[in-house]
């Protein structure tokens, strides 16, 4: 069993509902919640969009390893409507949006998917719930505390 992060994200449709639809297909498909964050609003990050974001985190425990995980999120993902994923770095609105952040203390990085999350530190939006919903936790690469990446 491994304990994971996965942050969500929605800018297109009913975006609360989307998020929920992709915490009620995990449920099914990925494990056992453990914790579902807050959903914050927040503004496009790295992309311009009219459309704002609703953002937040889940923790899972999961018998999947993380290849697995990964194929299962992206599955999720295309049934909840996905159509484009980012392309070369542009980030384009989205439906729903599944990333893996932390899975354990693993550090892994391949062609397919790096963990931890490379950009999760440097974003506000995937840090405050990821804090509010793991106070204590570290990030397994630099042993800094999750929370003290909030204070600058
Ligand atoms: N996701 C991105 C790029 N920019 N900005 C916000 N506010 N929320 C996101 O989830 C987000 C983003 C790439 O996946
Ligand atoms: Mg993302
Ligand atoms: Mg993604």
């Amino acid at each position: 069993m491994a304990r994971v992060y996965l942050g969500l994200g929605s800018n297109l449709g009913d975006k609360e509902t989307n998020l929920r639809a992709a915490v009620y297909e995990m449920e099914k498909r990925v494990g056992k919640l453990i914790a579902l964050s807050a959903f914050y609003i927040t503004e496009p990050c790295g992309f311009v969009s009219d459309h704002s974001f609703l953002n937040g985190v889940c923790c899972f425990d999961t018998a999947l390893s993380p290849t697995e995980l990964l194929e299962e999120t992206q599955c999720i993902e295309r049934d909840l409507g996905r159509t484009q994923k980012s392309v070369g770095g542009i980030y384009k609105d989205r439906m729903i949006d599944i990333d893996i952040l932390l899975y354990d203390d693993l550090i892994m990085n391949t062609s397919r998917l790096t963990i931890p999350h490379p950009l999760m530190c440097e974003r506000r939006f995937v840090m405050e719930p990821l804090v509010e919903i793991a106070p204590d936790g570290v990030h397994p690469v630099t042993g800094k505390l999750l929370k003290d990446y909030l204070l600058t």
